[in-house]
Formats: structure tokens, C-alpha cells, sequence
């Protein structure tokens, strides 16, 4: 793919992974004049069909316009500025649109993000080879691949999500992960029906939290909070809309449109951050850097920041031998990746309530207790214009 490699010559930068994270790089780097080249375990096929974010925020739609990646999600993505609670206790809408910095959310399924970048990164002139997985990043920048070919970067961007083997390395070389269980699980589906709801659509029910997410006209994403170890063969797609229909409270509330389920899987809840992004000449990217939980649709939003953060750093460093801003890339992140963070725990603690172990429990105070403060939040938000525009403010941000 793109002109031939050849394995002998040494590269600027050797991108692990093309994902989100690898690819706003790898595009970046090109258009600064760096030659990178991106090593992909999948096939091209396996890397743009996978389905799984969808909401990009403000910040991520500036970074990529602002770099000439973001002619697709500008035409065909759409925005988004409202998000409807439902409860035992009624629903609510928040505009936050109208709320906290007045910003938005722009709705483009990842796949598409990913076949819009990987093309654009082609039309660049960029390299990449699909199939070929990394087995080895050593010191020095020599990456040792599936083929038996060495590949040998001045720097490598670990940008091969949270099981890769850039994260891999770095843990190895001693660096400390913080890490968190939310102990949830959600069954992640996708359906080729229309939304539902304008909203985004966050459903509280004894049963569990269900999501309503639009994707496009015709695929919408929905989530149902289920017990971890959950087979996802064991959800037919006549238990998935019985399940939604409940949490949903669709007696009360208007059916939901229903379709066939296009996929299904579930997602373990759990989030963790690298306490370094990298040093010498191994620095990650996206989920390789941490795992965010998907309760507040963050982790293509870090990836995006993170990318083009260290994409100007990689650019001082290979361009004017000033690596000042590769030390500074932990510094410059951190802060805002802890902030997201923060928010999608406070929002996990909103939309599940107490654990299954918790409700299983003979005396169930904890879990009474969990459920009241579930409650207790969602009031707070419902009625505090203030805790609405902080809401706002942190749900749109990166
Ligand atoms: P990715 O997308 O996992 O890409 C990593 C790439 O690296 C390749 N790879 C290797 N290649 C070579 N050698 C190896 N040894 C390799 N090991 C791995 C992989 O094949 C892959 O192509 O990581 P990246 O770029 O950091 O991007 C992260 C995002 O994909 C992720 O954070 C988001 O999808 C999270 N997420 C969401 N984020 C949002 O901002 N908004 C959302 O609405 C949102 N919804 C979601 C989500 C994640 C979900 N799941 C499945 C966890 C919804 C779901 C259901």
C-alpha cells in the first residue's frame, strides 16, 4: 500500500496501529514533511469496517478540520446537542447545546472517521502495511513484525490500542498504570433501525442503565448494562428489544423503532492511564496511553488530542532536534485526559447504580444507598442550572 517499503532505510516515525490514533498522526506527520510509516495487524477491510464511536467532540472537529480531515464528518456527519435522562421519575432533556461553553457534538460513525483518514494519509503519499502485526518495539526504535522484517524508526508511535505491544513495553521498562474496574459490563449493539429519539438517550432502570445512541439515519446504537461474563450469543435480538422496551419504559414513554441487530459484543467497563506516554523513543497515543470506559464517549476524542499533540512534539524533535516537547507531552496531556476521566467515572456512578455483587447482597444498605445517590445526581443535574452548564461544559470537552 502507498510506495514500497524498504525495510533497510531507517524512518522518521514508525506508527504501531491505524486507528484513530495512528492515522490523525501519521497524517499530520506528512503534512509537516516527516516520512512515517504505519504497521496494521488487520487487514484494510477489518480496519474500516470496525464499527464503535461515534460522538466527536468540538475540540476533535477543530483539530481535524483544521488539519484537512474533516471534509467527510463536515458533509455527512451531523450534530448533536441534547441528551434525555429517563427514570422512575420521569424524563428530562438537557440542550446542551445551549448549556456551559455552548458547544456540540458531531455524530460520524469511527469507521467512517477511519476510512476518511486512512485515505487521506494514502492521497498523502503515506506508507502503511496492513497484516502485518508488531511483535517487538526495542530500544533503539527497532520494530520486529510478524514477517520476520525489522523496521527501524528515529522515534515509534505506539498507537495499537490498550492490549498493544507498545503499552506492553512501556510497563515492562517499569512505567505504573492507575487503573480503574467500574465493574459493569454494557452489551453494545447495533441496530439498523433510525434513532429513536433526538437525544442521546440515557435510560435508568432497576434492571440497569440502557443508551440510546444515533450513529446515522439508519443505524442507531444501543446499550444495556449486563452482569460481567455476559455471552452476548445469550442475547437473541427478540431479548435485546424486550430488555431495551423495559428500561426503556416504552408504556410510558412511546415505542422504540426497532430493526435488525447488525452486531452485538460486550464491553467491560474498565478505564486506566499510562502514568508516562512514552520516553526515548517508544511514545503512545489514543487507548495505547489509556483505556477511558465508554460512559461518556471520550476515547476517540483523547486519541485525537493526544495524536496531534504528539505529532507537533515528533515534528520539533525530527525537525529542529528539539525534543523539549516530547518531555512536555505527559505534562500537556495528563491533565486534560484526568479531567476526562473524572467525568466518565461521575457518569458511570450516574447511569449504573449499584453493582450486581451489591443488589445480590441479603442486606442490600449498600445498594440502597448506591441507588439513592444515583438519584440524588440525577436530580442535582436536573434541577441546578449551575451543575447543568458544569454537566455541559465536561460532556462536550476533551
Ligand atoms: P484503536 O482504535 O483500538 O486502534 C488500534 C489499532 O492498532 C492495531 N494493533 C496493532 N497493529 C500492529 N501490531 C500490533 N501488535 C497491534 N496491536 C493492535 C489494531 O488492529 C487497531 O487497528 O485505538 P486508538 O487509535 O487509540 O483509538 C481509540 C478509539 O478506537 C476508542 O477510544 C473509541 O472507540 C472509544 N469509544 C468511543 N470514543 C468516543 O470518543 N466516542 C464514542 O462515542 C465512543 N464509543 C467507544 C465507543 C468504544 C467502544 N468499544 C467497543 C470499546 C463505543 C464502544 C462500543
Amino acid at each position: 500500500m502507498g510506495k514500497r517499503f524498504d525495510p533497510g532505510v531507517q524512518v522518521g516515525v514508525v506508527i504501531v496501529g491505524a486507528g484513530p490514533a495512528g492515522l490523525v498522526l501519521g497524517n499530520l506527520l506528512l503534512d509537516r514533511g516527516i516520512d512515517c510509516v504505519i504497521l496494521e495487524r488487520r487487514g484494510r477491510e477489518a480496519v474500516e469496517g470496525r464499527a464503535r464511536a461515534g460522538f466527536l467532540a468540538a475540540h476533535s472537529v477543530r483539530v481535524l478540520t483544521q488539519h484537512g480531515l474533516a471534509d467527510g464528518l463536515l458533509a455527512r456527519g451531523h450534530t448533536h446537542r441534547t441528551c434525555l435522562f429517563r427514570s422512575e421519575h420521569g424524563e428530562f432533556t438537557l440542550d446542551y447545546g445551549e448549556l456551559g461553553r455552548g458547544e456540540v457534538h458531531t455524530v460520524y460513525p469511527q469507521q467512517e472517521l477511519v476510512r476518511d483518514l486512512l485515505a487521506e494519509y494514502l492521497r498523502r503519499g503515506g506508507e502503511i502495511r496492513f497484516d502485518t502485526e508488531v511483535e517487538e518495539i526495542s530500544e533503539g526504535g527497532r520494530v520486529r513484525t510478524s514477517d520476520g522484517t525489522d523496521v527501524t524508526g528515529r522515534y515509534v508511535a505506539g498507537c495499537d490500542g490498550h492490549r498493544g505491544v507498545a503499552r506492553a513495553t512501556m510497563t515492562a521498562h517499569g512505567t505504573r498504570t492507575a487503573r480503574w474496574d467500574h465493574g459493569v459490563s454494557w452489551l453494545a449493539v447495533l441496530v439498523e433501525a433510525p434513532p429513536s429519539m433526538e437525544a442521546v438517550g440515557y435510560a435508568l432502570h432497576e434492571r440497569g442503565f440502557a443508551g440510546h445512541m444515533a450513529r446515522t439515519a439508519t443505524v442507531t446504537r444501543y446499550y444495556l448494562q449486563c452482569p460481567r461474563g455476559t455471552d452476548p450469543a445469550d442475547w437473541s435480538a427478540d431479548r435485546i428489544w424486550a430488555e431495551l422496551e423495559t428500561r426503556f419504559r416504552v408504556d410510558e414513554f412511546g415505542m422504540l423503532k426497532d430493526g435488525p441487530v447488525l452486531e452485538k459484543a460486550v464491553v467491560d467497563l474498565r478505564s486506566d492511564v499510562l502514568d508516562a506516554p512514552g520516553d526515548g523513543r517508544l511514545w503512545l497515543a489514543g487507548d495505547a496511553a489509556g483505556l477511558i470506559s465508554p460512559s461518556a464517549a471520550k476515547g476517540a476524542n483523547l486519541a485525537v488530542l493526544q495524536a496531534e499533540r504528539l505529532a507537533q512534539a515528533l515534528v520539533s524533535a525530527l525537525k529542529h532536534a528539539d525534543e523539549s516537547d516530547l518531555a512536555r507531552y505527559a505534562a500537556d496531556c495528563l491533565p486534560r485526559v484526568w479531567r476526562a476521566h473524572e467525568f466518565s467515572h461521575w457518569m458511570s456512578g450516574l447511569l449504573h447504580g449499584p453493582s450486581a455483587e451489591d443488589t445480590e447482597n441479603t442486606v442490600d444498605a449498600r445498594a440502597r444507598y448506591g441507588r439513592a445517590l444515583q438519584y440524588a445526581r440525577l436530580d442535582s443535574l436536573r434541577t441546578s442550572r449551575a451543575h447543568q452548564d458544569f454537566f455541559a461544559e465536561n460532556y462536550t470537552g476533551i
